[in-house]
């Protein structure tokens, strides 16, 4: 009998000290994810980068197109936004003049890692071949696939009349924020 105790004890502490064991095992591995994580980001993020953001698509149920390859730095070339809409009307970006990249809490941009998944910018450009117009738009990134991206953009004339104006969820495509030297 005594012996039969000191076997159930002897199997208890075993289990106590496996289960232990998987417990410490687990933490060890969370830890190790969110330091391998955080140096991630850090070493994406180092001296030099800056964010930027790349890719296109369909805004909405509209026809409005946008092909972006935009760095959040106006003095970082290129940068180009082409924005496409009803029958061969475009935006051609011709200069960046100002760009403001944060991060939204309430998304994610997923992979890579980057601080930043919302871009608002403005600059000048040609409305059909034609100078003097001006654009400004908002871009942010939640994750793949890119039907959560959201894009806004307004062009408008030199005496500030608007020539196009869309907002909406991409229908097609996907934007990505990524760090970029
Ligand atoms: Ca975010
Ligand atoms: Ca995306």
């Amino acid at each position: 009998m005594h012996c039969l105790t000191g076997e159930t004890n002897y199997r208890g502490r075993k289990s106590i000290v496996r289960k232990t064991f998987t417990t410490v095992l687990v933490i060890f591995a969370l830890v190790i994810a969110i330091l391998a994580t955080a140096f991630g980001v850090a070493l994406a993020q180092g001296p030099g980068t800056t964010c930027a953001v790349t890719g296109g698509g369909t805004i909405g149920d509209s026809t409005v197109r946008i092909g972006v390859a935009l760095k959040c730095d106006v003095t970082r070339a290129p940068n180009i936004l082409n924005i496409s809409w009803g029958a061969g009307n475009c935006f051609h970006l011709d200069t960046l003049t100002q760009a403001i990249c944060t991060d939204d809490p309430s998304i994610s941009p997923g992979r890579p890692p980057c601080n930043c998944d919302t871009y608002e910018g403005w600059g000048v450009g040609r409305y059909n071949a034609v100078d003097g117009y001006q654009a400004r738009w908002i871009f942010t990134d939640a994750g793949e696939p890119g039907t959560t991206d959201w894009a806004w953009v307004k062009v408008t004339d030199a005496g500030g009349t608007t020539v196009l104006e869309q907002s909406g969820f991409l229908r097609f495509g996907n934007l990505e924020f990524r760090n970029s030297r």
